[in-house]
């Protein structure tokens, strides 16, 4: 397969409901989307999920675009790849910048399997046709944490992510868990505990969470795992995971039980293929986080949901739930708390070119 162009895209779009952190409120999301061409004039999408700002991760859509037009992208073009892997390894001169490089895997993966007119989730070995959904509640106040939960319950989400920062308190956390005994409840602190303030975590043992993702920054690993030896509920980690070796360490350490995979922090689908190989073997269960997407980047995780190692419902919420108009078709369908995997080749989502262009900041293409 020989790239012959690439185009970029950066969009901006508004939220429909404002993403509240204890990090950062999310209002709009501003991405990067790829088409790559190869020669035959066959097209590969991806999506590029670093955010605006640095707040999730180090990189942005502003440095993460620089990577692409100055190093990955000259790097691609005019040259052929007979699998997506190897187009990673043409990157590795190339350090760091894993959501750059994770929006052109992507993008050749999609080529590849519609080059092989297979759906992508058939060719990585999924094994499952439908995934379950789950949604986020990431409210600014207890009222609207709690009236968002009941319409999450009521839309038929089977599992519901709870942000939680030192500002949550438990007792309330536990009353709402005990009112729906039939949902599995997540709490995701986004790094927001401290060596300092693990008594206050340990508050949340007993409120009935399944899991506690990302309890403390990822720089802190060494006092997750002290942490996670006092605690029954599992922790699950998301940003302390941004490689293969990231996620040995989890293991070998027990920093945490689970690993939250989000295929733009480490660098791709080949990359993410690797670590859940890996947790196969150790026997660690995996979920797929979401990072307020559009419908290309949902599709390679939900893709992804379908291997055997991912035994947790992911954040998975219909395309309606962030957007009045996906950028992407066809749209993200919920239907008795479940999604149906594409069965056309290759990821099975499209851009949509219309609404693309009426949310496009700038555009470039690269030949
Ligand atoms: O920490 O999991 C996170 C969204 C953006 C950045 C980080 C995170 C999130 C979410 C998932 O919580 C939201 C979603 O896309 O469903
Ligand atoms: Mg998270």
């Amino acid at each position: 397969i020989r790239i012959k162009s690439v185009t970029l895209h950066h969009v901006k779009v508004p939220l429909k409901h404002p993403f509240n952190t204890h990090l950062q409120k999310v209002k709009e999301r501003e991405s990067i989307l790829l088409e790559v061409t190869d020669t035959d004039g066959i097209i590969g999408v991806g999506e590029c999920v670093a955010f605006a700002s640095p707040w999730y991760t180090e990189e942005t859509v502003d440095t993460a675009w620089n990577t692409l037009e100055k190093w990955i992208i000259p790097s691609m073009l005019n040259q052929s790849f007979s699998h997506p892997d190897h187009l990673e390894s043409a990157l590795n001169a190339i350090k760091g910048n894993h959501m750059a490089k994770a929006a052109v895997n992507h993008a050749f993966w999609d080529l590849y399997t519609k080059k092989l007119n297979k759906p992508l989730w058939q060719v990585i070995g999924g094994i499952k046709e439908t995934i379950e959904a789950g949604v986020v509640v990431a409210a600014a106040t207890d009222f609207e944490m709690k009236e968002e939960i009941d319409a999450a319950v009521e839309k038929g989400y089977k599992r519901i992510k709870i942000k939680i920062s030192q500002n949550t308190n438990p007792k309330d956390m536990k009353s709402i868990i005990a009112k729906y005994p039939q949902t599995l409840f997540f709490a995701d602190a986004n790094g927001a505990f401290t060596e300092s303030t693990i008594n206050q975590l340990r508050a949340f043992d007993d409120c009935g969470f399944a899991l506690i993702e990302q309890p403390f920054s990822e720089q802190i690993n060494r006092i997750s795992a002290e942490a996670q030896k006092t605690m029954k509920t599992p922790f699950a980690l998301d940003e302390s995971i941004a490689s293969y070796e990231d996620a040995l360490d989890m293991i070998e350490r027990k920093s945490g039980k689970i690993i939250v995979m989000k295929q733009g922090r480490v660098g791709g689908l080949s990359a993410a293929l690797r670590i859940h190989n890996q947790c196969i073997q150790a026997e660690v269960p995996i979920w797929v986080g979401g990072m307020i997407e559009f419908g290309v980047s949902k599709a390679f995780n939900l893709a992804f949901a379908s291997l055997p190692g991912v035994t947790f419902p992911g954040d998975f919420s219909s395309s309606s739930h962030f957007w009045e108009d996906d950028l992407a078709f066809p749209l993200i369908d919920i239907c008795e708390g479940s999604i149906r995997l594409s069965s056309s080749p290759g990821v099975g989502v499209e851009w949509n070119q219309s609404i693309v262009q009426q949310f496009e900041v700038r555009n470039k293409l690269f030949k």
